[in-house]
């Protein structure tokens, strides 16, 4: 093994003072979480936090897709009376929001908690307290909506929540208060966790990781994670103010009182458009991933694709205006933001050449993963040729609101985000449980899903263009949407049946999958560098980066670094570009303090739905948590 020891003067034991066959059991003593309920509940191993966070995600991925199989039932046929105009307007709201809030942001962060660290190889991710406070927060806020809609109190105006409809006067009661602070839960826990990808990123690389060398797919998460910090505070912004008008009276979006309602639009769509690129960002980072692997080459234009990466993610915040073209814009207006709705298709389309160029040149193995990028190519292309429809204002004036939009956002979101978290899943299950999923049950998930998605979001295209608005719980037969809505039905019914399929290998696999090795794939990042499931140290040695592909560079023996400290948990930090060992740093150990700031900050966001006391109150309970958590402790850096 090629060795580069670091010289610090220290007290404790190195790994250069253990014998290499004690360091594994000794790493994994000192970084491992403790047994029982207390030590899952105070662990902050971001693989741990991170598998909890995917599994949360994808449970809400599933009630909200139990949202969409209710509306497509109650469409099946015109004038049909299962489901009443009142309940219809909850599920939509609930499908909507669930699906962006608390599965589409959260899903791409959960990927990236786990993977990151292991892609720059580090110990564990910045901030390791923090990340287990995101999810407990993110938590929180999910559960607390659907047991607000379970009882009959769950939001109904639809994912965007427009004022005056969810002001004070139209919307009474507690619902749009229970959206709201459900906005605040998701946004306080997306935050916290795009510091710590961003710190992760910046100072956690392995040694010789210059920013040249950063694999694709963390630049696309690091990039994701700056369009979080900028766009999420628009939102949080708005809906404390929406909050305000409803509890306390403000005018903010009051017209009577010298309010504007357009100003909502503006905040949510500052924040609304950047999130469609939150969300697509990190299926970009796993395309990359997979194509790299199974075309066997690096991919195709390195530098092409960090810079599209980030023209994407400035561009994305030069195009809400779109998503209001029929709120009366002046023509100039109008004109720039079709212009700039357009521009953003030159940077997506140049990644997405990049990645056929990488599998024209390379020689593709054509497993589940990368089936579910080609779906990805197809099926979001699709969506981004009516998109470019829509930037169009003429032709978004005739279809807005109707079903060619739902068709469009259908086709980018679970184009751009689903078909390639699902490659992910088949991609890294390996490395999370061990185990292969059957590539068998693979092959039907892929051909049912891409069939059935097609047979259910094509004929809305058709619907929209004959007149049928979305947001409507019944139309009546004269209308002629009679057949393409069964034909929805039917394709939605499909498309789901395929991830009962998915369900069953995922169940199957975990127990008696093929046992995986710790890299099946061949591939060349670094995560593959470790076992499968990897060790709560992640690495026993720290890995030296000495190129862009270090796997297939390093075939032999990976080089390593040693001197960090056994018997506490140690990071080595970096320098920011250079990626040169700079500081040894101590990383925090286990604590309940997280689970229990959570817990206080959900009484009182929940709290404060109900009475602005709660704030009051809860502010010097939630001080005395925070000094609980910061207090220092034998090392100095427990955050
Ligand atoms: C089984 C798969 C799905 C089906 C059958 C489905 C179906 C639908 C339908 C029919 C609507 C329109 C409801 C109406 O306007 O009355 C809708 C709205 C929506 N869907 Fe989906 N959907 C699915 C998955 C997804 C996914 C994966 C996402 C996002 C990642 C998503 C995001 C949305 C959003 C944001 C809305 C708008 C809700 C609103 O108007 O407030 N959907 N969906
Ligand atoms: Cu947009």
């Amino acid at each position: 093994m090629s060795e580069t020891v670091l010289r610090s003067p220290s007290k404790e034991a190195l790994d250069t003072d253990v014998k290499d066959g004690e360091l594994p059991a000794r790493l994994a003593a000192t970084w491992g979480t403790a047994a029982g309920l207390i030590g899952a509940l105070s662990t902050v191993d971001h693989k741990i936090i991170g598998r909890r966070y995917i599994i949360t995600g994808f449970f809400f991925l599933f009630l909200g897709g139990l949202a969409a199989v209710a509306i497509r039932l109650q469409l099946a046929r015109p004038d049909n009376t299962l489901i009443g105009p009142d309940l219809y307007d909850q599920i939509f709201t609930m499908h909507g929001t669930t699906m962006m809030f608390l599965f589409g942001v959260p899903i791409g962060e959960a990927m990236a908690v786990y993977l990151v660290p292991l892609m720059v190889g580090t110990r564990n991710i910045a901030f390791p307290r923090l990340n287990a406070f995101s999810y407990y927060v993110y938590l929180f806020g999910g559960l607390m909506i659907w047991i607000a809609f379970a009882l009959n109190i769950g939001p109904d105006n639809g994912w965007f929540s427009y004022v005056p409809l969810a002001g004070p006067e139209f919307s009474p009661g507690k619902r749009a208060d229970f959206w709201a602070q459900m906005v605040t839960f998701t946004e306080v826990s997306a935050l916290a966790v795009a510091v710590e990808i961003i710190i992760t990123v910046l100072k956690l690389r392995a040694p010789g990781m210059t920013l040249d060398r950063i694999p694709l797919f963390v630049w696309a998460m690091f990039v994701n994670a700056f369009l979080i910090i900028f766009a999420m505070p628009a939102v949080m912004l708005g809906s404390t103010m929406l909050i305000l008008d409803r509890l306390l009276d403000t005018h903010f979006f009051n017209q009577a009182e010298g309010g504007d309602p357009l100003l909502w639009q503006h905040l949510f769509w500052f924040f609304g458009h950047p999130e469609v690129y939150i969300i697509f960002l990190p299926g970009t980072a796993f395309v990359s991933a997979i194509v790299a692997t199974f075309a066997r080459r690096p991919v195709f234009g390195y530098s092409a694709v960090v810079l599209s990466l980030i023209a994407t993610g400035f561009l994305s915040f030069g195009l809400w205006v779109h998503h209001m073209f029929t709120t009366g814009l002046p023509q100039l207006g109008a004109t720039f933001f079709t212009a700039s709705s357009m521009m953003i298709a030159i940077p997506s389309g140049i990644q997405i050449f990049c990645w056929i160029a990488t599998l024209w040149d390379g020689k593709p193995v054509y497993r589940t993963p990368l089936l579910f990028v080609l779906g990805f190519f197809f099926i979001f292309v699709a969506g981004g040729l009516s998109g470019i429809m829509l930037a169009s204002v003429p032709i978004d004036t005739q279809v807005h609101d109707t079903y060619f939009v739902v068709a469009h956002f259908h086709y980018v979101l679970i184009g751009g985000a689903v078909f390639p978290l699902i490659g992910a899943i088949y991609y890294w299950f390996p490395k999370f449980t061990g185990r292969m999923l059957r590539e068998g049950l693979g092959r039907w998930h892929f051909w049912l899903a891409l069939i059935g998605f097609n047979i259910a979001f094509f004929p809305m295209h058709i619907s929209g263009l004959r007149g049928m608005p979305r947001r409507v719980y019944t139309y009546p037969a004269e209308m002629g949407w009679d057949a393409l809505n069964l034909v929805s039905t039917l394709g939605a019914t499909l498309f789901v049946a395929s991830f009962l399929v998915f369900l069953y290998n995922v169940v199957v696999s975990s127990r008696g999958g093929e046992i995986a090795g710790d890299n099946p794939w061949d591939a060349s990042t670094l995560e593959w560098a470790t076992t499968s499931p990897p060790p709560p140290h992640n690495f026993d040695h720290v890995p030296f980066v000495t190129s862009r592909e270090l796997l297939w560079a390093e075939r032999q023996t990976l080089p390593v670094v040693a001197g960090l400290a056994v018997d506490k948990r140690e990071v080595l930090v970096t320098t920011t570009t250079q990626a040169l060992p700079d500081l040894k740093e101590s990383s925090p150990d286990p604590t309940i303090w997280p689970l229990i700031s959570a817990i206080v900050v959900t009484a009182i966001f929940i709290g404060s739905i109900f009475t602005p006391w709660a704030v009051a109150w809860g502010a010097p309970v939630a001080s005395f948590v925070i000094i609980a958590w910061f207090w220092p402790k034998s090392t100095e850096e427990n955050v």
